[in-house]
C-alpha cells in the first residue's frame, strides 16, 4: 500500500513536468523572417533589396518578391529569386513575369552554406561577399544577384527570447522541485509519525 502511494505520487510528478514538454518543443523551432522586397525596379534589372541579413541560423526565411518593372520595354520585363546549389544547379527558383505579379517561397537556412527546401538539404552556393547567393535567372550577367548573410546587425527579440527561455525553465524546476519537495514531506512526516496500534487508540484521541 505505501510503496503504491509511492508509486503515485512520483507519477504524478513526472506528469506534471511532463505535461511542459510538448510548449517546450514549440518553443525550440527556429525563427522565422519574412522579407518583401522588389525584383526589378523600373527599368533596372536589379533587386531593391541587395542582402538579406538574418539575425541567426538556424532560420525560416520566407522570401516575396514583387515586379516593379515598368517599360519600356514593353512588354515588362520577366524577373526571378533563385538560388543553386554547390554543383550547381537550381535548387530554388520562383517567377514574377509581369508588373505587379508577386511571388513567395519558403526555406530554412541553416548556416551560411546549408538550405533545407522541399524536402531535401543541400550545400548553397556561394557569392563573393562569402554568404548564399540568390540571382534573377534572365538577369544574373546584367549584375542582377543578391546575398543572404548572418549578423552584422543586432535584433532585440534574440535576447527577449533568451531571457523568456531562462524564465521558462527556471520557472518550470521551481514547480518540479516543489512536487518533489511535498512529496518527500509527505513521507518524511508519514514515517515520523506514531502509528495508533488499534481503533480503540483512536477513540480516546477523538479521531473517530
Ligand atoms: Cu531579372
Amino acid at each position: 500500500m505505501r510503496s503504491a502511494s509511492i508509486v503515485l505520487a512520483l507519477a504524478m510528478v513526472m506528469g506534471a513536468a511532463a505535461s511542459f514538454l510538448p510548449s517546450n518543443a514549440r518553443a525550440l523551432e527556429p525563427p522565422k523572417l519574412s522579407v518583401f522586397f522588389e525584383a526589378g525596379v523600373g527599368n533596372d534589372t536589379i533587386f531593391s533589396l541587395k542582402t538579406i541579413v538574418l539575425p541567426s541560423v538556424p532560420i525560416i526565411l520566407n522570401v516575396t518578391i514583387i515586379n516593379n518593372s515598368t517599360g519600356p520595354p514593353s512588354p515588362p520585363m520577366a524577373h526571378t529569386f533563385s538560388i543553386r546549389d554547390n554543383t550547381p544547379a537550381t535548387r530554388i527558383q520562383i517567377w514574377v513575369n509581369t508588373t505587379g505579379a508577386r511571388a513567395s517561397v519558403e526555406f530554412a537556412v541553416n548556416s551560411t552554406k546549408e538550405i533545407y527546401y522541399g524536402g531535401q538539404l543541400f550545400q548553397a552556393e556561394s557569392s563573393n561577399a562569402g554568404g548564399i547567393k540568390f540571382f534573377c535567372f534572365p538577369h544574373e550577367q546584367a549584375g542582377m544577384v543578391g546575398n543572404i548573410v548572418v549578423g552584422g546587425v543586432s535584433t532585440p527579440q534574440s535576447p527577449e527570447l533568451g531571457i523568456f527561455l531562462r524564465a521558462y525553465w527556471i520557472g518550470i524546476i521551481g514547480l518540479v522541485a516543489m512536487l518533489v519537495w511535498t512529496v518527500i514531506t509527505y513521507f518524511i512526516i508519514k514515517a515520523t509519525s506514531r502509528h495508533h496500534a488499534d481503533h480503540s487508540e483512536h477513540i480516546r484521541r477523538g479521531l473517530t
